[in-house]
C-alpha cells in the first residue's frame, strides 16, 4: 500500500507544491523562502521519515507559513488514508540542549491544539513567533489531528521551537507505523 500525497495549492497569495511519501526515509527537498520554517520542517521529515519536497513561493510570509502548513496538514491526511493497521497515537519527549519538549498526537479525524512552546521573542530568525504558532494551528486542522504540543523548560527560542518540531516528528513517526490489519477505533472509523 503506498502511502503518498500531492498537494497543488494555487493562490492570488501563495503557489504552494507538496509531494510527500509517508513511508520514506526522511529524504527531502524543501526550499519556501522562509529559512526557518526550511529548517524546521527538514527536521519534520528527517526524524519522522516522511519523504518531502516542498515549493512555495508566495507574497508576505505570513501566507506562505499559513499556506504550507494548511497544504502539509492535507497531504498527511490524504496519505495516512484510511488509517488502517495504524498505530493511531504517537507521543516523544526531545531535547535539545537546555530545552525539553513533548509532543502527544492522535489521529482522530478531529483537529485539537494544546499549545505551549514558551516563547516570548517576538522573532526567531526570519520567522515571527505568531507565525510559528499558526503554521501548528493550520497543520493540526487539515490534518485532522489531536495535536499536544508542550516545551517544559528551555532558555534558549530556537531550541525551543526545534526540540518542539523533533518531538512532534517523532511523535506522528510512531502513530503513521502500521501495526495491525485494523481500524484502531471501537467505532470502526476514524
Ligand atoms: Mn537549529
Amino acid at each position: 500500500m503506498d502511502r503518498n500525497a500531492e498537494i497543488k495549492r494555487n493562490t492570488s497569495e501563495t503557489n504552494i507544491s507538496i509531494k510527500l511519501n509517508l513511508d520514506g526515509l526522511g529524504k527531502n527537498n524543501i526550499d519556501t523562502g522562509v529559512k526557518f520554517l526550511d529548517h524546521m520542517l527538514i527536521l519534520l521529515s528527517k526524524h519522522s521519515g516522511i519523504d518531502l519536497d516542498i515549493k512555495a513561493k508566495g507574497d508576505l510570509i505570513h501566507h506562505i507559513v499559513e499556506d504550507v502548513g494548511i497544504s502539509l496538514g492535507q497531504a498527511i491526511s490524504i496519505a495516512i488514508g484510511d488509517k488502517k493497521g495504524i498505530n493511531r497515537y504517537g507521543s516523544a519527549f526531545i531535547p535539545m540542549d537546555e530545552s525539553l519538549a513533548r509532543c502527544v498526537i492522535d489521529f482522530s479525524g478531529r483537529k485539537a491544539l494544546i499549545l505551549d512552546l514558551k516563547l516570548t521573542e517576538c522573532n526567531i530568525e526570519d520567522m515571527a513567533v505568531e507565525d510559528i504558532l499558526h503554521f501548528l494551528n493550520s497543520f493540526a486542522e487539515n490534518a485532522k489531528i489531536n495535536l499536544h504540543l508542550h516545551v517544559l523548560y528551555g532558555e534558549d527560542q530556537h531550541h525551543k521551537v526545534e526540540a518542539a518540531f523533533k518531538a512532534l516528528a517523532k511523535a506522528i513517526s510512531q502513530a503513521k507505523r502500521i501495526v495491525s490489519d485494523e481500524i484502531p477505533s471501537s467505532k470502526g472509523k476514524l
